[in-house]
């Protein structure tokens, strides 16, 4: 594990007297709980970090945070000091958003530290990207094992978080030995499993549970049944009071269904802009994500375009058709 890569991060970190740690914007599980706990650790390591977001902390993950240590980003007054930047679970800019630009005008090292495949050209960041890994929060666990921090039961139960949240139920080939090793050294420094799965899973809002009762009842299976698609409106959504984040879990379901080979969901979200979430059993939807200057995992990436409902899904179902009669690569 111990890489170059990983050397000269921990380079940076050992020279740096006020990091900022960082993660992509509509904040996910691995996200936020490697953020949290790379911030602890290098709090214990005697740094003046900050753990800094251009969103907000979604509420389900707050426990991840009971100390409400990550701050909204403001304005560039904020990033006074700064003489690192890490960034938590993506390798691209584009995912830190209105972030992106302030956080390049430091001028100082960035780091990424992400297990998706690279989309772009790198920069002058360092890029420790290591696809193996299920989720970013393993890499955290390496990093902060390396750096020679104590674990203590909240770093460990953030990591946990992150790490359970990518690797969906152990569904994916990403579930080593390794990974559950890796989860077996968190619960000896102790994590409350059961209250881990409950804040995670079990806080549906009734107006979540009935938007996902109407847009599965609409779902449309074309291309044979090989393509399963869910469709929200921005009305439909506010109709049941759901939020965004209610619905990242409904484009799961899709390839649940047998004989359904890709699985879309299109959200209409504010800004005119489209969310396109994508899952598959067989082909890769990555390339895809790609046309439309996404990014994610072979089986499950996503895009945000911009445009109207009606057109975005229209530009991404004839890509879909046009992949899936190339072979069984998108
Ligand atoms: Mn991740």
């Amino acid at each position: 594990m111990l890489g170059v890569v990983m050397e000269r991060v921990i380079d940076l970190i050992k020279s740096s007297k006020r990091p900022l740690i960082t993660t992509h914007h509509y904040p996910d599980g691995d996200g936020l709980g490697s953020q949290i706990a790379l911030y602890s650790g290098l709090k214990q390591l005697g740094k003046n970090a900050i753990a800094m977001n251009v969103d907000a902390i979604p509420s389900k993950f707050s426990f991840l945070d009971p100390a409400q240590t990550i701050q909204l980003f403001r304005s560039p007054s904020d990033l006074k000091g700064v003489d690192l930047v890490i960034v938590a679970d993506t390798g691209d800019w584009r995912m830190l958003g209105s972030f992106a630009e302030p956080l390049q005008k430091i001028g100082c090292p960035v780091v990424f530290l992400d297990h998706h495949p690279p989309v772009q050209e790198p920069g002058r960041e360092v890029h420790w990207v290591d696809v193996s890994c299920q989720a970013t929060g393993e890499l955290v666990f390496y990093l902060l094992k390396a750096l020679g921090v104590r674990l203590d039961p909240q770093m460990a139960t953030a990591i946990y978080a992150a790490m359970i949240t990518d690797a969906s139920a152990f569904r994916f080939r990403g579930t080593t030995e390794g990974f559950h090793k890796t989860l077996g050294e968190l619960l000896k420094v102790k994590v409350d499993v059961e209250d881990v799965y409950q804040r995670l899973y079990a806080q549906d809002s009734v107006g979540k549970v009935r938007l996902f009762g109407h847009v599965l009842r609409e779902v449309e299976l074309l291309e044979k049944q090989q393509v399963a698609v869910l469709t929200i409106p921005a009305a439909l959504r506010e109709k049941y009071g759901a939020t965004i984040e209610d619905t990242h879990s409904f484009v799961e379901h899709l390839t649940l269904m047998k004989g359904v080979r890709v699985g879309i969901l299109f959200r209409e979200d504010p800004a005119g802009l489209v969310k396109v979430s994508l899952r598959s059993v067989d082909v890769s939807v990555l390339a895809l994500a790609e046309q439309f200057d996404g990014g994610g995992h072979p089986f499950a990436a996503g895009t945000l375009v911009r445009g109207t409902l009606e057109d975005v899904k229209c530009d991404v179902l004839q890509a879909v058709r046009q992949c899936l009669k190339d072979g069984s690569n998108c």
